[in-house]
């Protein structure tokens, strides 16, 4: 210690606080205080001085060295607080993070299309007052087939090559056989229901044909419903889901279960209807089997057709999917490349 500091405290204690106010960092503090305020700084070697001075000069001189240890203290405790502001400062600015810089995507899982698909048909459906109706994936032969007007030698049976659980169980074939369970719930009254679905055929894996599928059905039946119910439900369908101005159109066909049959055509919606690979040069392609309800089949389901009648339909999801997206392979569906998948988030 200085033996200026011992004959002048308080030009000591003003210069101490000078270098103290002039401490930025939290190293600089500690070392000021040890210099200083410490047991061995230089307010303890004053303190330590006291006992040596003539005993009339003790009293006032520890009354400065107090004075000047409380002003230092002080300071001290208020410096304290502006070095821990200061290093906060720093650290936000050393770990600074710009919110405005774009985030790191993270991998996120997404709907397979069909998936998709089947919801946006849902939701269209079920705007129009279509309730969505479960049935089972296992069926009787009797519920897939007989009911459905194809006793077991109808030769319509042929197209739908069967996986046999049982003697008399099934795979379902299609979605129709969900038709009866619908009509058994509501018979007599009114019905409007539609029954997403996969679907078993035990075919030969092609481009085009899957040993599974999807099928969308439909069915209203009422006192009221006729074939241009048909019509009206099918083209608001397609135009809410591939345009405003989409047009349909219903060719005669055959279905045992329903009577007159047709299929429903859609413009096709690459060319516009111009013609083109995909609709084979024709304008239109194909969505939906459909027809009014045999009466044998609504009797089926417990209902008088000589009171009430009703509509069917029934699309293959995978079919119409590759037909909007010029897909040229079924099989893409059910590989789960991601390459493939990711193209229709
Ligand atoms: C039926 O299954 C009828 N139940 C549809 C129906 C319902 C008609 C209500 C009338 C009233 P079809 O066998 O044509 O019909 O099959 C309907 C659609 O399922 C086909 O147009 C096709 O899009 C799809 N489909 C059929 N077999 C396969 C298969 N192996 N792979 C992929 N899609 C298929």
């Amino acid at each position: 210690m200085s033996a200026e500091a011992t004959q002048d405290v308080e030009a000591y204690a003003s210069r101490a606080l000078a270098e103290l106010e002039a401490v930025r960092d939290q190293k600089a503090l500690e070392a000021w205080y040890r210099a200083h305020l410490s047991p061995s700084g230089t307010i303890t070697t004053l303190r330590k001085r006291i006992g040596s001075l003539p005993p009339e000069e003790r009293k006032p001189f520890g009354a400065r060295v107090n004075t000047a240890a409380n002003t230092l203290k002080d300071a001290f405790e208020r410096q304290k607080q502006v070095v821990e502001n200061l290093e906060l400062e720093r650290a936000i600015r050393r770990e600074a993070v710009d919110v405005t810089l774009p985030s790191r995507p993270l991998p996120t899982g997404g709907l397979h299309p069909i998936t998709a698909a089947i919801r946006e048909i849902e939701r269209v459906f079920n705007a129009m007052g279509f309730e969505t109706f479960e049935s089972p994936h296992a069926e009787l032969d009797e519920l897939n087939f007989e009911l459905l007007n194809m006793p077991p030698a109808h030769p319509a049976r042929d197209m739908q090559d069967t996986f046999y659980i049982s003697e008399c169980a099934v795979l379902r074939t299609h979605t129709s056989p969900g038709q009866i369970h619908a009509m058994r719930k509501y018979a007599p009254g009114p019905l409007r229901v539609i029954l997403p679905g996969r679907c078993y055929r035990h075919e030969q894996v092609t481009p085009r044909s899957e040993m599974q599928f999807h099928q969308v059905e439909g069915l209203m039946v009422g006192p009221r419903v006729r074939l241009s119910d048909l019509k009206g439900v099918l083209l608001a369908f397609a135009r809410q889901v591939f345009g405003k101005n989409q047009q349909i159109r219903l060719r005669g066909s055959y279905f045992p279960f329903t009577e007159p049959s047709v299929e429903a055509d859609i413009r096709c919606t690459l060319c516009g209807g111009e013609g083109c690979r995909v609709c084979k040069h024709t304008g239109w392609l194909e969505i939906a089997g459909a027809g009014l309800v045999h009466p044998t089949v609504l009797r089926n389901g417990g209902y008088d057709p000589s009171v009430v009648r009703g509509i069917a339909f029934g699309m293959g999801v995978e079919r119409a999917f590759m037909l909007l997206h010029g897909i040229t392979d079924i099989r893409h569906f059910f590989q789960n490349d991601l390459r493939f998948l990711r193209q229709f988030r």
